[in-house]
């Protein structure tokens, strides 16, 4: 059966209660948008396969819950992203200044090559907006972050930034990744001369065994 991706990445949404996380995550693995909040419990997580570079690039990105209460279930999953996305809400100001809190519990427990992205979402809802895009802007560049305003309601940057985080990823893993890759072209390389070798070693073989 031919392989379905060549490889996987565990990337992590992070960010206050209601910034629109799960609707995010939704629109970008299956194209739609449920304006119900339905407040996440624990974590969950759903899975999507992009084509980078010519790669086959599954991601498996973890909704979080931002409240407190789940903070101990979701520090556990921090060492095991790859990339991180943080998310505020563009039309709540407390949403952004607890990008600090949410950036430091993943500087204390994250490993260091995890890669980051800063998303400013509901981007449609300009009169409420309570964040400028410089802030934001200003924000990432501070952290090293890229940026995107995004809108899971209008589906404005929403596979964009998904996609970014794993392009870096993917740069950040390159090596490896090239390692693996290369590691199977030769594999199956390998085992498809062995077949073709198959019938001639199976003569020599006998004849070997006829001499001893
Ligand atoms: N206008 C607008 N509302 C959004 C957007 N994304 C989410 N919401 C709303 O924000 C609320 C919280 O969304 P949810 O995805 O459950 O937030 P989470 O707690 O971060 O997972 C819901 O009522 C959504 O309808 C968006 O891009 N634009
Ligand atoms: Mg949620």
């Amino acid at each position: 059966m031919a392989k379905q991706y060549d490889v996987l990445f565990r990337l992590l949404m992070l960010g206050d209660s209601g910034v629109g996380k799960t609707c995010m995550l939704r629109r970008f693995t299956e194209s739609e948008f449920d304006p119900s909040h339905i407040s996440t419990i624990g974590v969950d997580f759903k899975m999507k396969t992009l084509e980078i570079d010519g790669i086959k690039v599954r991601v498996q990105i973890w909704d979080t819950a931002g409240q407190e209460r789940y903070q101990t279930i979701t520090k556990q999953y921090y060492r095991r992203a790859q990339g991180i996305i943080f998310v505020y809400d563009i039309t709540c100001k407390s949403s952004f200044l607890h990008l600090a809190k949410w950036a430091s519990d993943v500087d204390e427990c994250a490993p260091d090559v995890v890669q980051r992205i800063l998303v400013g979402n509901k981007c449609d809802e300009e009169l409420m907006r309570q964040v400028t895009t410089d802030q934001g802007s200003k924000l990432a560049e501070t952290y090293g972050m890229d940026f995107f305003e995004t809108s899971a309601s209008t589906n404005r940057n929403i596979s964009e930034s998904f996609t970014r985080l794993a392009e870096l990823v993917l740069q950040a893993h390159k090596r490896h990744v090239d390692v693996l890759l290369g590691s199977l072209d030769d594999y199956l390389e390998t085992a498809a001369l062995e077949e073709e070798k198959g019938g001639q070693d199976a003569e020599d073989n006998a004849q070997r065994s006829c001499v001893c």
